[in-house]
Formats: structure tokens, C-alpha cells, sequence
């Protein structure tokens, strides 16, 4: 169903019941509960796929447990946070903005949320950091890393060690408990960020809540909030109450809001308060476009396409307007110093990324990864997290060695990539050009891909653009799994492959991706309900099946190896299989030559 126009906040927020329910009939929520390294319970959720023969199968969950709007999720990590004993509250900016009129009326009108019981924000207390570097790095096992590794199915030392090595983040801002731990790293699951919010004109904030719902139904890991407009700060809000994945967001969108879009009246100042405006809402990363230095813009003049990154060309414009290096560079160190406070990750910025497959991997692009190397060090120093992002537009051959560099330069610091398109030509199927690089990107190393929509280059993606994005990112995250060989991921494949095989046409539809989807297709052309059970292995019968007879043959022929009699007698048994085979030959095509029998006819055939 279509999404309701909404009014802004203050009226009703419609919730869509599809978001609040599983894939599939078969799917439910399941919470394993799982030891934490001081005793608490964890209660790590998975998706069961019920099987019709009786088994059962467990999906990675991104979609959480589901969330009136008005109310918000369960602040799950709220204890784990108190328990650490390291942050307190104070009184934030963000209440004071929420506590101009126009919030105050929204607020008392439309969301629980934030009435009284909206907490102050927390933050760490002086001199100390709250990142999850930081306790990996001393040795520490938090809640948080026990989850990951549960979720994971891997040993939580490996998660302890790659947080602490800066090879793998855990995105965990201390306001946004309501998060479900997980892990961006590439000894890990590949993960899929979803863009949402990047229409003033076109959504309300219900939209926005409706499409973060969305994409985490249909898989997003992460989702980014580009909203912009005035409603920026409520909207985001709105999203990070309702959130079961870490949020990211781009602060120099917001921070050029608050300057009425003149990049050039752009301060140092506008943008840090904006950043702790944001870290106080509960950002789990943001990207930080500090690698775009004044001596690389002109490095993009011979471009085909320029500086196409939005942030990138907001921050040259600052710098050639006032012709000085960039204000997010200078004041680095300042902001490692906040994110370390809140448990912020850095997103690295790729400002620089080539639009074009012709620009790829030129000197900006190029430059701009040596600084954020350089960025990604000095974070570390600070036990911040960090992240680097990645382009844009690769021809495919050019795919491997942007990993190969990045993790070279970056010492193993997660790559978060757009994509990339591996060719320009197909406006309308940029979700498939982009995802062959993705999956191409993601098997040499890539942790996070960023989606691209079928809309990517020609508009803003609404509801349907936003699943068709997700699910074509996921199936790349996936065959990258596979192909990286990650404990677990190919048992997937294998129990729908073992689905298709038995012909159980309700258990593929539930192991799918997108079960609406499959199921629709096949009903297109095999509507009737026996279709999906009577298949033509249950005219022969289990005896003659050829599938079963080809496999039992194969069977006694290698246990006959060597041994005169087994073949013997496989051969015998397969001139029986032979006679048969013609015998129920003979009955198919008297019983109408059909492949998918009716239930009368199923039904003569048994007896
Ligand atoms: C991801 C990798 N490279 C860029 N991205 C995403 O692009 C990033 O995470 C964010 O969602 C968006 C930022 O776009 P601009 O401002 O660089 O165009
Ligand atoms: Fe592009």
C-alpha cells in the first residue's frame, strides 16, 4: 500500500502494519539470549524462517523488534551504558533548540517521546573517552562486543581485537541506546547503508520515520539521514527514537541549513555546535568531508564530471571563497576529541570521488585517500572510530586495487563504498551497475556498501526504490559473503537451494530476499495452490523419481568402485529404474502429459 500523505508533526503519525511485520508469514522474531561479559543477558533477535518440512532456519535481523512511532524503541543498552559508569548527563543544546515554540507545540502534540521523559544528553565525563576502541583497546569485552560476536556467530576476542586495531567499528552513540549492536568490519557480514530523507519538498518527517522503518524491514545495516530543511533537528529526531540500526548523518548539510545555504558563510563554530547538536540526538557516525584540502580542488579542473560529492563541493567552495584550507581539517583534532565524548564514528568523507567512470582513480581521488589515511591515524590517537568512504564510479577492472589502496593506506580501517557504478550508460538501472561493482568491491575487502536506488542521477527514491536499493544491496553483500568465505553465509543458499531441489515452493518463498516479490512471480504463472506442493516428482513417486534414482545409482557406483559386483548390481538397478521410468512415462502422458497436476488428478495419480 501507498504511504498517506502526512501532516508535520502534531497530527497522527500513520504507521503501516506491514512495517511492524515480518517478511513472511513464517518469520518471527526470535531473541537468543547470550551471556554478557559481566553476566547480564543479552538478548541477541534473529529472524526463524519456519520450514514446511518441519526445519527451521535463522535469518540475520535488521528490522527490530518494531516501534510505535510516538513512543520509540526500548532504550536496549541503556543499563549496559549506566553500568560502565562513564558518562553523565548534562544539559544539552539539543533541548534548548527543541524548546523553541514551533518544536515545543510539535512536541506536546505529537510524541511521548519527547515530553518529560526525553533524558538529558549523556556524555563522558571529564577526561575519559566512551568509545568501544577505547575499552577494546583496554583489553575490556563489553555488552556491546559480546552482542556483535552472537549476531555474528563468531568469537567475540576476534570482535574485541578488530575493534581495537581500528580493522572493524561497532557504531554505538551513547544516545541512541535504542540500537542493536552491530559490526562494520571486513573479517565480518558485509553490511548495507540505505540513504533516506534527502527531500525538504517532497516528505514529512512520518515519511521519513515510514522509510527508515522500511529499509530496515527489508535489511538495511545502517541508514543515513540526509534530510534537509527546516525540520531537520525533529525529523532526525523522530528517525533516531525509532531506530534499531545505527544512524549516520552528514552534519555540513544541517550546518549549511543554519547559513541559508551560502557555503561561504560557513564558520568552524556553526558546524561544531551542529556536530554536538547531533552527537547529543544520538548520531552514531557522521561523515566528515576532511580530506578535501585547498590544494586539491584543482586537481578536479580536468574532470569529466567535476566534484560531484555534495559535501565535497560545499567545503571547495568554502576554500575558494576565503582561499584557506579547510576549517574541518584545521579543527580535526577538536572534533576527535567530541566523537570521543559520545562514542561517534568518523565516516571519512570522500569528497573527491569520481563521478564518471573516466575520472576514476585520478590524482584527486587519489590524494584525497592519503589524507584520509593520515585522518584515520590521528583519530585513532584519540580512540575514535573511523571509517573511510570510498567512490562512486569504477570500471570493474579498476574495482580491486581501490581496496587494495585503501586498506593498504588505511591500515585496515573499514572501506564504506558507493557503490561503485562500473559503467555510466544506464540511468534507471543504476542499482545494477552499481551493485556489480559493490559485489565486486565488497569480495576484495569493502565492510560497507552504500546503496544506489534505481532513481541514482534522475531523482529522489521514493517507498518502492528505497526495497529495490536495499534487497540489490543485500544479495551483493551477500555474494561477497560467499565468496569471502564467511562462516555460516553459504547456509543460506544451501537451505534454499535444498528448498528448490524438494520442490518446497513456500520454503523458497520464505528463505528469499524478497518473498512478496518471488511469490508474486511464480503465482503470475502458477496460480493454483497445488502448484506449489504437486510437483512432478509426486506423480512418479519417491521410487522413480529420476532425481532420486540418478543420486542412488551415483551412490552404489561409488561404493561400487573397484568392486565388480556393486556395478553389477547399480546396473541392475538401473535397468529396473529404466522399465519404470517408461511405466510412469506411459501413465503422464495418460493422465494429460501436465506437468503441475490438479488436486483430482494428484489425487488419481497417488492412488
Ligand atoms: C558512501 C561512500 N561514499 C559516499 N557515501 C555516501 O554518500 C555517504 O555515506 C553519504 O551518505 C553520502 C554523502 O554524499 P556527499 O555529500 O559526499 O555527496
Ligand atoms: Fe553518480
Amino acid at each position: 500500500s501507498t504511504p498517506q500523505p502526512t501532516p508535520m508533526p502534531g497530527a497522527d503519525v500513520p504507521v503501516q502494519a506491514e512495517h511492524l511485520t515480518a517478511l513472511h508469514s513464517s518469520h518471527t522474531r526470535v531473541e537468543r539470549e547470550v551471556t554478557g561479559p559481566n553476566g547480564e543477558a543479552l538478548r541477541v533477535p534473529v529472524s526463524r524462517v519456519g520450514l514446511t518440512n518441519g526445519e527451521t532456519f535463522d535469518r540475520y535481523t535488521t528490522s527490530g523488534p518494531g516501534s510505535d512511532p510516538e513512543v520509540g524503541l526500548p532504550p536496549l543498552r541503556a543499563e549496559w551504558i549506566a553500568a560502565r559508569g562513564d558518562a553523565e548527563t548534562y544539559e544539552g543544546r539539543e533541548r534548548n533548540l527543541l524548546d523553541d515554540g514551533r518544536s515545543a507545540v510539535r512536541r506536546g502534540e505529537a510524541s511521548r517521546a519527547w515530553r518529560g521523559e526525553r533524558r538529558a544528553p549523556l556524555r563522558a565525563k571529564d577526561g575519559t573517552r566512551v568509545t568501544q576502541m577505547h575499552y577494546a583497546r583496554r583489553g575490556e569485552v563489553t555488552p556491546e562486543m559480546a552482542y556483535v560476536a552472537a549476531r555474528e556467530g563468531l568469537p567475540v576476542e576476534k570482535v574485541r581485537e578488530a575493534v581495537a586495531s581500528g580493522r572493524a567499528i561497532i557504531p554505538a552513540n551513547v544516545n541512541h541506546p535504542e540500537a542493536e549492536p552491530m559490526i562494520i568490519g571486513r573479517d565480518f557480514l558485509v553490511k548495507v547503508n540505505a540513504n533516506i530523507g534527502n527531500s525538504a519538498v517532497t516528505s514529512s518527517i512520518a515519511e521519513e520515520v515510514d522509510k527508515l522503518t522500511w529499509a530496515v524491514t527489508w535489511g538495511a545495516d545502517t541508514v543515513m539521514d540526509l534530510s534537509t530543511g527546516d525540520d531537520i533537528h525533529t525529523t532526525r529526531e523522530w528517525i533516531i527514537r525509532n531506530s534499531p540500526v545505527p544512524i549516520g548523518t552528514v552534519p555540513i548539510y544541517q550546518a549549511l541549513e543554519k547559513v541559508d545555504g551560502k557555503a561561504e558563510e560557513l564558520t568552524w563554530d556553526v558546524f561544531r555546535d551542529t556536530v554536538i547538536e547531533q552527537c547529543e540526538q544520538g548520531v552514531d557516525y557522521m561523515t566528515i568531508h576532511a580530506g578535501v584540502l585547498l590544494r586539491y580542488v584543482p586537481m578536479t579542473a580536468n574532470r569529466v564530471t567535476g566534484i560531484v560529492s555534495r559535501g565535497g563541493s560545499i567545503m571547495a567552495g568554502w576554500m575558494l571563497a576565503h582561499h584557506r584550507e579547510s576549517f574541518l581539517y584545521e579543527h580535526y583534532d577538536e572534533l576527535c576529541e567530541i566523537f570521543a565524548k559520545y562514542d561517534v564514528a568518523f565516516s571519512l568523507g570522500d569528497g573527491l570521488r569520481p563521478g564518471s567512470t573516466a575520472d576514476a582513480n585520478d590524482e584527486a581521488q587519489l590524494a584525497e585517500l592519503r589524507t584520509l589515511a593520515e585522518l584515520t591515524e590521528r583519530a585513532w590517537e584519540y580512540d575514535v572510530q573511523v571509517m573511510v568512504e570510498g567512490p562512486g564510479h569504477v570500471p570493474l577492472n579498476l574495482v580491486p586495487e581501490n581496496v587494495q589502496m585503501q586498506q593498504d593506506w588505511c591500515h585496515g580501517a573499514p572501506f564504506y563504498t558507493l557503490g561503485p557504478l562500473v559503467t555510466d550508460i544506464a540511468p534507471g538501472y543504476d542499482h545494477i551497475t552499481s551493485a556489480i561493482g559493490a559485489a565486486t568491491i565488497a569480495m576484495h575487502g569493502t565492510a560497507m556498501l552504500c546503496y544506489v536506488t534505481p532513481k541514482e542521477h534522475l531523482g529522489l527514491p521514493n517507498r518502492d526504490d528505497v526495497k529495490t536499493g536495499v534487497v540489490t544491496y543485500k544479495l551483493s553483500a551477500h555474494a561477497a559473503d560467499i565468496a569471502k568465505g564467511h562462516p555460516g553465509a553459504r547456509a543460506w543458499d544451501d537451505a534454499m537451494s535444498k528448498a528448490r531441489f524438494e520442490f518446497r515452493w513456500h520454503d523458497q518463498f520464505a528463505l528469499s530476499l524478497d518473498p512478496q516479490l518471488a511469490q508474486e512471480y511464480h503465482d503470475e504463472t502458477l496460480p493454483a495452490e497445488p502448484a506449489k506442493t504437486a510437483h512432478f516428482c509426486s506423480m512418479c513417486g519417491p521410487k522413480f523419481c529420476s532425481m532420486r534414482i540418478s543420486a542412488d545409482i551415483r551412490e552404489k557406483y561409488s561404493a561400487a568402485r573397484g568392486d565388480d559386483a556393486g556395478v553389477a548390481a547399480a546396473e541392475a538397478d538401473e535397468a529396473l529404474a529404466e522399465a519404470g521410468m517408461a511405466a510412469k512415462s506411459k501413465e503422464f502422458v495418460e493422465l494429460g502429459a501436465s506437468v503441475y497436476l490438479t488436486p483430482e488428478k494428484a489425487g488419481a495419480a497417488k492412488g
